[in-house]
């Protein structure tokens, strides 16, 4: 399946993962690449040397190419800016922001630009400044949030813009990656799924917290103060919503979700932590390796978009 974003991209399956804070380190960067699809390394709030050590292992093990996406609210994310082209990455995507002052230094750098947007005035701003292709992400994804849905929020990106959209958000296999080709998207952003990776390392709680998900299982922390956070429910999510209608202030919350992501990813606390993951957890009933599910998806999605 080539579309433009395989072209842009240099890889033999639309398929890019997700930058995902505490999970998207090198080695699911680099298992993701080595299996024909597009690995970022998240930046996440990790600082620049932190983020140039994590590409330097990514490269020891693939040649492939792989990206980083650069984490806007970080306070590092300047540096991180920087690392990127220093070590001369050649695609960077951006979240939970607006990437306009460095689209400069990276187009100079010969950096292609991929801005995860969650509105259509984004994408078109985007555009304007250069951006290489977008990725329209819908609410159905975990982490930081839009208000629109992926079924929405793609077709009319791809209405709107010239360049080639990726879609995020509730895609886990096959037919979401069929469906969001049908919207127009040239490619899919995949998060959830590949968290269940054999090559994610994370805490093997997390990932049984997804495989156990089911559909009803995800929570949205943080509207009312117009940080929303997609994460699948615990005692955290219900703490944090007793507070919420409380009318508690967002430094009181903040607290309460501080360092909490880090406590579900690496130390396997999914009850009192944040358990980041889309809406598309319920459907995820195994751990495979990135290949597996990169082949079982694409020989699926191919089949239903009759391209096989
Ligand atoms: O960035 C994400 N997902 C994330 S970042 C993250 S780390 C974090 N953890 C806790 C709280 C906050 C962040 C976890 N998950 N996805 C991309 C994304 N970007 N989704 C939505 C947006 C977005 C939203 C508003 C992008 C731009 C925007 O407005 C920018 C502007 O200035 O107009």
């Amino acid at each position: 399946m080539k579309t433009r974003i395989t072209e842009l991209l240099g890889v033999q399956y639309p398929i890019i993962q997700g930058g995902m804070a505490w999970v998207a380190e090198h080695h699911l960067a680099a298992a993701v690449s080595a299996a024909g699809g597009f690995g970022l390394i998240g930046g996440a709030n990790a600082p620049g040397e932190v983020v140039r050590d994590e590409i330097r292992k990514a490269r020891e093990l693939t040649d492939k190419p792989f990206g980083v996406n650069v984490m806007l609210m970080s306070p590092h994310a300047d540096d991180v800016a920087k690392v990127v082209v220093e070590e001369g990455i050649k695609v960077v995507t951006t979240g939970a922001g607006n990437p306009e002052k460095y689209m400069d230094m990276w187009k100079a750098a010969g950096v292609k630009v991929i801005p995860v947007v969650a509105s259509v005035a984004l994408a078109r701003r985007m555009e304007r400044y250069g951006a290489d292709a977008v990725v329209a992400e819908g609410c159905e994804s975990g982490g930081h949030i839009g208000e629109q849905t992926t079924m929405t929020l793609v077709p009319q990106v791809v209405d709107a813009v010239e360049i080639p959209v990726i879609a995020a958000g509730g895609v886990g296999d096959g037919r979401g990656i069929a469906a969001a080709f049908m919207l127009g998207a040239e490619a899919v952003q995949i998060g959830t799924r590949f968290v269940v990776s054999k090559e994610a390392v994370v805490h093997e709680n997390y990932k049984q917290r997804i495989i156990k998900a089911k559909d009803i299982d995800s929570a949205v922390t943080g509207r009312s103060h117009g940080h929303p956070v997609r994460c699948l429910r615990n005692q955290m999510t219900r703490e944090y919503a007793k507070l919420e209608a409380e009318g508690k202030s967002f430094e009181e919350l903040e607290y309460l979700t501080l360092g909490a992501l880090r406590r579900a990813v690496q130390e396997g606390d999914v009850t009192a932590g944040t358990v980041m993951a889309g809406q598309i957890a319920g459907m995820i009933s195994k751990e495979q390796t990135c290949m597996e599910m990169i082949e079982e998806m694409m020989a699926q999605a191919t089949k239903l978009l009759g391209r096989d």
